[in-house]
């Protein structure tokens, strides 16, 4: 039992970070460059402070497909270089001089893509925005780029290419996403640099989610996303030619059509690799689907839990199962051999300062395998947004803090500094020793697999960083997830057999983002 005032009886201790992880690369003012390549270009996805109280390893796991999506549509007679600033390989290339700069620009690291766009448009190249934020915040953006996509990617880059040889660039382009998702070419991973993610095999096979959540990004004025879903042949192809034994889906929520997951797991089946993605719990209605994905691989869930108060989730607009059943539905992805990693929002209305010790607790007790928490933010655009500013609670407008690791309103229940103090604290004491032992599977066999992994993500920054510097992080990992995957084989073919859930054989690659 963790006492309800626990987490504010006393001081944490500070988290170690290097500096190369909070600050982006120094760009040259005076820096002298040679001539414009005009059929170069260049896709960025820019630097952005990370966060001491996590795992250093989520932002190495699989890249995002904001850039790879649309740099699949490039005309052939175009080269594409591929830069992550977060691979702390050094600032973005510029000889050649890059004739068009592409630029995925969210809030918490715009400032960076503004600071990059005018360091290359003041040497010639043309500078090309898109993403969440430019959708949120089109005017703030404007200024600092040549030309804002607004919306899809796919749809807008080859036309903006177009226009830029014809020298006919116009200032906006909107797309919507009512196409059909089936007709996108496979994201080019082939950009991606191999070594430095545990997986380059980021999938995506749906676009949208049943729900609407206020706090969501995807409730954002003027952004419609129609559920749309890729073919599953598409998505099993996309696995096999990326030749990584594991993919992570980056869907927003893989489970929103069950009749479409129970397809997708059928053709996943005969890969015999393994996968995780981010599913709302209420899949767990279905456990025949439970069954099917583990036979197809699936080896991780990342749950939105969000809150373990119907309250908090009634105001959300969360369509979700009630809180008091949570527990035996974890029970059922553990049943299936699924680890969960349970994600939390702090800082809702009803929550009191308790909420973090017994958020805690609860994890401990149902033995999730990892969590994830985020302190409540409310993006601009946003109806959660909206409702903040009415109440006069948001604090100040530094989107970079706008991290879910920063409180930017005035919590009700709380001072700010009390739910960024509960933030650390539930971290710390989620990767402490006792935590981590308290968490153990049940099996003795899969203990020492547990216990590996648990202190390889959740103990180990100084290893992560040092992996990241040297582009091993693919290397080191491998042997890990290979031997995941045979044990999961293994735990399958005995599943196949029996009508019911069989012992779990412990997984070691950590479900999720
Ligand atoms: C993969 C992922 C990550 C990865 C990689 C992140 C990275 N920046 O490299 C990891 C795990 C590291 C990560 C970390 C975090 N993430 Co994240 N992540 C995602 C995820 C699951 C997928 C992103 C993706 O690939 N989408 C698919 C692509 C195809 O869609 P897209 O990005 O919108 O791109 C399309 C268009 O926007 C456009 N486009 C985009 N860029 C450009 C550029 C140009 C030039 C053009 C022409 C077009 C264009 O074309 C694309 C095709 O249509 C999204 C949720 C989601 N499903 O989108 C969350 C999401 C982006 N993450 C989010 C958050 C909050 C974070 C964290 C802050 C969480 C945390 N506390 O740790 C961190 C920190 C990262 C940060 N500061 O930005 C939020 C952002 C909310 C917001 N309003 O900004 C999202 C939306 C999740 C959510 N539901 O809230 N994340
Ligand atoms: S269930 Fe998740 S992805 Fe869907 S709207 Fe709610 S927060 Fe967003």
């Amino acid at each position: 039992m963790i006492a309800p005032d626990e987490p504010f009886l006393g001081s944490l201790s500070k988290r170690w970070i290097p500096r190369e992880m909070i600050t982006p690369p120094a760009l040259d003012r005076k820096q002298q460059v040679g001539p414009v390549e005009p059929h170069y270009a260049l896709l960025i996805n820019p630097f952005y402070s990370k966060d001491a109280n996590a795992s250093f390893g989520k932002h190495v796991l699989t890249p995002s497909l904001a850039l790879t999506s649309f740099a699949a549509t490039t005309p052939e007679h175009w080269r594409v270089e591929y830069w992550d600033e977060n691979l702390l390989d050094g600032r973005p290339p510029f000889r050649p001089m890059p004739g068009v700069v592409g630029i995925t620009v969210h809030l918490t690291f715009a400032r960076r893509a503004f600071e990059l766009a005018d360091w290359y448009r003041a040497r010639g190249a043309k500078v090309v925005f898109g993403g969440l934020h430019v959708l949120s915040c089109p005017d703030e953006c404007a200024p600092h780029a040549d030309a804002l996509a607004l919306g899809d990617g796919v749809q807008l880059w080859p036309r903006i290419l177009g226009d830029i040889e014809a020298n006919t660039l116009q200032s906006r382009y909107l797309a919507t996403y009512e196409n059909d998702y089936r007709e996108d070419p496979s994201p080019r991973r082939s950009l991606l640099p191999r070594r430095s993610f545990l997986t380059t095999t980021s999938l995506i096979a749906t676009r949208g989610c049943h729900n609407r959540c206020g706090f969501c990004y995807l409730a954002t004025d003027g952004l419609r996303i129609p559920y749309r879903m890729r073919h599953p042949r598409q998505v099993v192809e996309e696995f096999k030619a990326d030749d990584q034994p594991y993919a992570v889906f980056i869907d927003n929520n893989l489970g929103s059509r069950r009749d479409y997951l129970h397809s997708l797991c059928a053709a996943l089946r005969p890969l015999n690799k393994i996968w995780s993605a981010a599913v709302t719990i209420d899949v767990t209605d279905d456990p025949g689907l439970i069954r099917n994905m583990a036979l197809a691989g699936c080896t991780g869930v990342f749950v939105g839990f969000e809150s373990l108060s119907d309250d908090n989730l009634a105001d959300s607009h969360k369509k979700t199962p009630k809180t008091s059943d949570y527990a035996r539905r974890v029970r059922i992805l553990h049943d299936y051999g699924i680890q969960v990693n349970g994600s939390f929002v702090l800082g809702f209305d009803h929550d009191r300062k308790d909420v973090f010790a017994r958020t805690a607790e609860w994890i401990e007790e149902n033995r999730l395998e990892c969590a994830t928490f985020h302190i409540l933010t409310p993006y601009p655009a946003t109806p959660l947004f909206r409702q903040m500013e009415a109440q006069e609670r948001i604090l100040h407008r530094d989107w970079a803090l706008y991290d879910t690791g920063h409180a930017v309103f005035q919590p009700k229940h709380m001072t700010a500094e009390e739910l960024e103090h509960g933030y650390a604290w539930i971290y710390q004491r989620l990767f402490s020793h006792a935590s981590i032992w308290q968490r153990r599977p049940d099996e003795w066999q899969a203990i020492p697999l547990y216990l590996a992994m648990s202190y390889l993500y959740k103990r180990s920054n100084r290893f992560w960083h040092w992996l990241i510097k040297h582009d091993l992080v693919n290397p080191v990992w491998k042997p890990l997830v290979e031997m995941t995957r045979w044990r999961h084989l293994r735990y399958r073919r005995g599943l196949a057999q029996h009508a019911s859930p069989v012992a779990a054989a412990g997984q070691v690659v950590s479900a999720g983002v």
